[in-house]
């Protein structure tokens, strides 16, 4: 029994050493230490053995078993490191190499626009008020001085989602929510920037969305000559020191007077296709709030007057930057986009 021992730690140890991968070395542990292996099955003929032969063999079976154990541990480790080592040579990185740019992304253009006019009138002293983009009529007709009988009603063509339900064409809605918040008290001086939404086909100059910004001031002993002070410096800082401002009376059902506001042409009025040749470019809209409005919203109009104004931030930018077609904003190609990097 004690030969027979040794010969099967030296087969065994052999075989480990001939072994060539970790699958080789379980089937060896298996084969010689498993439950119906070997050695196992000389253990259990040690019954037949006398009473002096039984710690001898005993103690080599255990000595063998722990002597194959030890060698296939061995073996393991260093197929495992063999492993560990093939793997980091496979994956090895060159630190060196240069890495490949990555391409910052920029504000859009028209974004960009926004927050330029935002931060201008926030300078001034104004808050940004913000409303639903689906009104009630009452909010974008009526409270404005345009009741449904009113003419004007038909200069514009709206998603209607109900009869009194639409996308707001214009963000005139937003002043006379915020007015009502206010109690009838002043001062209010906000500017409403958002998306609105008329029915008309899409061209170089028109889009069934766009942006609009509008402004309000409401105070005892507002003036004309408060609106023309204001929008003489918001021309002046957007389009360059140089640049003046003029007034064209015009017409819009919530201000009483109404004026359209030009800003001179970049060209100094010797004439370019920008201006076409008039020397000066339309921006904006404005008047003195109607008493109706003021009163609707619950404010005395004895006792308060007010300013609004509005602008398209589309076509303050195509100014800015020469852009020749409104689609541009809305297409997201990536060549216009990457041209307006903000400094
Ligand atoms: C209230 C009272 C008065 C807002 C105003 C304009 C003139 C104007 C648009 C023209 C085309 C902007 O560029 S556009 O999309 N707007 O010209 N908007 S006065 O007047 C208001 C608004 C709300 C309660």
């Amino acid at each position: 029994m004690e030969a027979q021992l040794k010969e099967l730690q030296a087969e065994a140890l052999l075989k480990v050493e001939q072994a060539e991968d970790l699958k080789a070395l379980n089937e060896i542990r298996v084969a010689y230490l498993g439950k119906k292996g070997p050695i196992t099955e000389v253990l259990r003929g040690m019954g037949k053995l006398s009473a002096e032969e039984r710690p001898v063999i005993g103690q080599l079976a255990n000595d063998v078993r722990a002597a194959i154990q030890e060698k296939l541990e061995e073996k393991q480790e260093r197929f495992e490191k063999q492993e560990v080592e093939k793997k980091l040579a496979a994956e090895q990185v060159d630190v060196t190499l240069p890495g490949r740019p990555v391409r910052a992304g920029n504000h859009h253009p028209l974004t960009a626009v926004i927050e330029e006019i935002e931060d201008l009138f926030i300078g001034m002293g104004y808050q940004i008020a913000e409303g639903p983009e689906v009104e009630t009529d009452y909010y974008n007709f009526e409270a404005l001085n345009l009741p449904k009988s009113h003419p004007a009603r038909d200069m514009q063509d709206s998603f209607y989602i109900t009869e009194e339900i639409l996308l707001r064409t214009q963000t005139s809605t937003v002043q006379p929510r915020t007015m009502l918040k206010h109690e009838g008290r002043g001062p209010v001086k906000i500017i409403c920037p958002g998306k609105v939404y008329r029915r008309d086909n899409d061209d170089a100059t028109h889009s069934h969305q766009f942006m609009q910004i509008e402004g309000l001031v409401v105070d005892e002993n507002i003036r004309m000559s408060d609106l023309k002070g204001t929008l003489e410096v918001f021309a002046k800082k957007m389009f360059g020191e140089d640049r003046k401002i003029r007034l064209r009376p015009s017409f819009f059902p919530f201000t009483e007077p109404s004026v359209e506001i030009d800003v001179s042409c970049m060209c100094g009025g010797h004439g370019c296709s920008i201006c076409k040749h008039t020397g000066w470019i339309e921006i904006l809209g404005a008047g003195m709030v109607h008493p109706n409005v003021l009163e609707m919203a619950g404010f005395d109009s004895k006792k308060y007057t007010g300013f609004a104004f509005g602008m398209g931030p589309e076509r303050i930018a195509m100014l800015k930057y020469g852009i020749d077609d409104i689609r541009h904003f809305y297409t997201n190609d990536i060549r216009f986009l990457k041209q307006f990097k903000r400094v």
